[in-house]
């Protein structure tokens, strides 16, 4: 494996489910894989999980790890040709990247959407100047458009939960104060859309996701009503992508925060969220501390997703 940002990367995703597992149960068997290889993780934004569960991944692997942080300590970057660059950036991002690719076998990058120009996050600019650029394996840690490492943990965690053969997975628009990106919901449909699952999304008008992720998603307006005998319930916030309203919050709705009551509608749902989650926003107090909610079990499969992805991408070195 070349590059590792969306579903498709992953090729069959049963058997990419079942090797995750297979992994879950020997984490430290394939130590001899990544001896004297590095992996380098570069982050243009902050992290919890996806840092301390990627290096993990690494260690597992018999690996060296190091992490750089671009905007605390780097060097500020400049992404565009042509600048003429008199301002605060002193190093130019197509330096860096060959550089940075010299000192790794293997890369993550963390580099969300910047919402200042939609082409610019769409055309995953960053992530793919990474791939274009380093001469080595590059995988997304969150970019402006995907978090796959999230999804394919959601994946694996829905499969360990699941009760029925085919459940019924809702992801859920709620409120918050700040414009998050659209990756993680993106990522999750991406990966739903391709899973043996019955998938629904609900979210206010105007919340429309980009059809290349969507694809032939069922859309329910009416929150309730989709939560009706949900046996997994995904709630997420993020900014509009459609038109115009690019990056902006267009609701703070909190008859969308998911509540015991919500709760209530759904097939005894398990609660799932990426974290970090903002409570009382997002989902009630309640409904994180109750049993059904799989929040904890689900970000320490993020360990499993990143352990599996690497492992692939050292086979192909
Ligand atoms: C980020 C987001 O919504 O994309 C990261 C989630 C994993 N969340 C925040 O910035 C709060
Ligand atoms: N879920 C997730 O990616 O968390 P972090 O932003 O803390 O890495």
């Amino acid at each position: 494996m070349r590059t590792y940002t969306n579903v498709k990367d992953l090729g069959d995703l049963n058997v990419a489910v079942k090797e995750a597992l297979e992994v879950k149960k020997n984490r430290f068997g394939y130590k001899r894989l990544g001896e004297n290889k590095t992996l380098l993780m570069v982050f243009f934004n902050s992290s919890l999980r996806t840092r301390l569960s990627t290096q993990k991944a690494g260690m597992n692997l018999g690996m060296n790890t190091m992490a750089l942080d671009i905007n605390q300590g780097a060097w500020k970057l400049e992404t565009e040709r042509g600048v003429v660059m008199d301002g605060d950036k002193p190093e130019h991002i197509l330096e860096a990247i060959p550089v940075m690719g010299n000192y790794c076998d293997i890369i993550g990058v963390r580099a969300f959407a910047r919402f200042e120009n939609k082409e610019d996050d769409y055309q995953e600019k960053i992530l793919n100047r990474f791939i274009k650029y380093s001469g080595r394996p590059v995988f997304s840690m969150e970019a402006a458009t995907g978090h796959p490492l999230q999804a394919f943990a959601d994946l694996i965690t829905i499969e360990e939960y699941k009760k029925t053969a085919r459940p019924k997975v809702v992801l859920t628009w709620a409120p918050h104060p700040k414009a998050l990106p659209q990756a993680v919901p993106n990522s999750f449909a991406d990966f739903m859309n391709e899973a043996d699952v019955d998938f629904v999304i609900t979210h206010p008008e105007g919340y429309e996701l980009d059809s290349k992720f969507v694809r032939g998603a069922k859309v329910e307006y009416n929150q309730d009503k989709a939560l009706e005998g949900a046996d997994f319930v995904y709630a997420k916030n993020w900014a509009a992508y459609a038109g115009s309203n690019y990056g902006k919050i267009l609701s703070k709705d909190m008859s969308w925060t998911v509540t015991t009551r919500k709760m209530a509608l759904t097939n005894n749902a398990c609660f799932m969220h990426c974290l970090p989650v903002r409570r009382n926003m997002i989902v009630s107090d309640d409904v994180i501390e109750s049993p059904q909610s799989i929040v904890i079990p689900e970000a320490a499969n993020r360990e499993i997703s990143a352990q599996t992805v690497i492992k692939r991408m050292l086979e192909s070195l």
